[in-house]
């Protein structure tokens, strides 16, 4: 069975000019584009997206953060992709994250950690549906 996943490259990854570096992994890994911007967030998009982490320390710097310049956002199709984009992006802290991962070969920061994936078909549902509201 097909599905579908959110992948950001968040402002740091598209300062740095990883954008296509990121999303070359999925490509070449046999996953596929369904839809692909670049776009600077609104706040209460930001907020929406974040809504489990609001009562974390961390939530308004990470806001601040997400919408501090344009990120890359993307929906991306094939078996498992989920939990292999889990996976390909490594620990949410880089310093824990495996080499031959995104965070693992690319980030040292926590917040500053380059990408987004959606951690279950749940919130896959609802991330796409906040990014991409006319999608079919
Ligand atoms: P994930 O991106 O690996 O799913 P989450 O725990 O959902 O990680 O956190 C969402 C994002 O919030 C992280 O990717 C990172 O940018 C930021 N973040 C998470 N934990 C911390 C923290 O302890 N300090 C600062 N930023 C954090
Ligand atoms: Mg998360």
């Amino acid at each position: 069975m097909s599905e579908r996943t959110l992948v950001l490259v968040k402002p740091d990854g598209v300062a740095r000019g990883l954008v296509g570096e990121v999303l070359s992994r999925l490509e070449r890994r046999g996953y596929r584009l369904i839809a692909c911007d670049v776009r600077t967030l609104p706040e209460d998009t930001a907020r929406a997206h974040y809504a489990e982490h609001q009562d974390k320390p961390f939530f308004n710097d990470l806001v601040a953060f997400i919408t501090g310049g344009p990120l890359a956002a993307a929906v991306v199709e094939g078996p498992g992709v989920i939990a292999a984009w889990r996976t390909m992006m490594g620990a949410t802290n880089p310093v824990n994250a495996a080499p031959g991962t995104v965070r693992g070969d690319l980030a040292v920061s926590t917040q500053q950690n380059v990408t987004h994936g959606s951690d279950s078909p749940e919130s896959a549902a609802r991330e796409i549906a906040l990014f991409f509201p006319d999608l079919p």
